[in-house]
């Protein structure tokens, strides 16, 4: 059922470096034609650090593991293409559905295919206002039982940090900062908050990772929280003017469920001139490269 991308296929049997991408940031957390563009460069980049770019989403039913150009338009440009967490795949299977991957469905169908590294820009958390909306992304669920190293910028900063940090202790999700002893805050490089782990090179990733394998039989994932570098952060005092109204807005218009994040960076773009979009895609760019370095680790053995 699900299709692998001969290019990934052959990489894979040759034991060779492998990065999984995800859709949904592609279909819903970009604006486009940027989206596209940067779907593209993403890849580009993986390709030039050695390693296979493996992007994951349904077209017309069927999961793919790596695709090929005009799949990745698709994405990018489709008019109704769904958003799919991990729940909604079988669903989709069925349907013969397509839909962007968020991280939970992408690091599912990743796992299954076999690959071990992704990454993507912020994972999804716990939303502010969770005592009332009970509003927590089903990537944390999903991570707490899938074997995946994902490198990414910490959680979405329109979420409620101290609190998605404590579900991922609950549910035994290993989280370390990538050369920082600071959890990221996605748009920032600093969400305010400690990490108790700090990595400092690929190799070291690997040796977690191995040591994941020996120990852990839980099947948990490991987080590789990677900061944007402070040059290229959002400023963090019109980061918190605009989200505070971005919260706003999105009580104001009765936004829930799977609308709430989309609608929330969408706000964030269009009300900082698009500097967020900037500092998001220096995020993602940033854990791209790192996820390739830490894959060729990974498959040197
Ligand atoms: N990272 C980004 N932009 C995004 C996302 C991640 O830089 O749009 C997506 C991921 O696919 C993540 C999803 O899984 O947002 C979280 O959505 P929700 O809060 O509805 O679970
Ligand atoms: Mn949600």
């Amino acid at each position: 059922m699900l299709v692998v991308s001969e290019e990934v296929r052959e990489a894979l049997d040759a034991g060779r470096a492998v990065v999984a991408l995800e859709s949904t940031i592609i279909a819903h957390g970009l604006p486009r034609p940027r989206n596209l563009q940067v779907a593209l460069e993403l890849e580009d980049t993986v390709r030039r650090a050695g390693a296979v770019p493996a992007t994951i989403a349904v077209l017309d039913g069927r999961p793919r593991v790596g695709l090929a150009k005009d799949q990745l338009e698709r994405v990018a440009n489709e008019d109704g293409i769904r958003k799919l967490g991990h729940r909604d795949l079988p669903l989709a299977v069925a349907a013969g559905a397509s839909g962007a991957t968020t991280v939970s469905a992408t690091a599912q169908l990743a796992a299954l295919a076999g690959l071990r590294v992704f990454a993507t820009g912020g994972l999804g958390g716990v939303h502010r206002e969770w005592t009332a909306t009970q509003d927590e992304s089903a990537d944390l669920g999903l991570l707490a039982r899938t074997r995946i190293t994902v490198v990414c910028a910490g959680v979405k900063s329109i979420l409620d940090v101290p609190a998605t940090l404590q579900r991922l202790e609950t549910l035994g999700v290993a989280v370390a900062g990538y050369g920082t002893d600071r959890f990221p805050g996605f748009y920032l490089s600093d969400s305010g908050h400690p990490v108790d782990w700090t990595l400092r090179s690929p190799e070291q990733v690997a040796d977690v990772m191995r040591a994941q394998d020996a120990l852990d039989a839980a099947d948990t994932a490991l987080i590789v929280a990677n900061p944007v570098p402070e040059a290229e952060q959002l400023d963090p005092a019109l980061h918190a003017r605009v989200l505070a109204d971005a919260l706003h807005a999105c009580d104001a218009e009765g936004i829930s469920g799977q609308g709430v994040t989309p609608f929330l960076l969408d706000y964030l773009v269009r009300h900082t001139d698009g500097a967020s979009l900037e500092a998001n895609l220096a995020a993602v760019r940033g854990n791209v490269r790192l996820a390739a370095r830490i894959a060729s680790a990974w498959a040197r053995g």
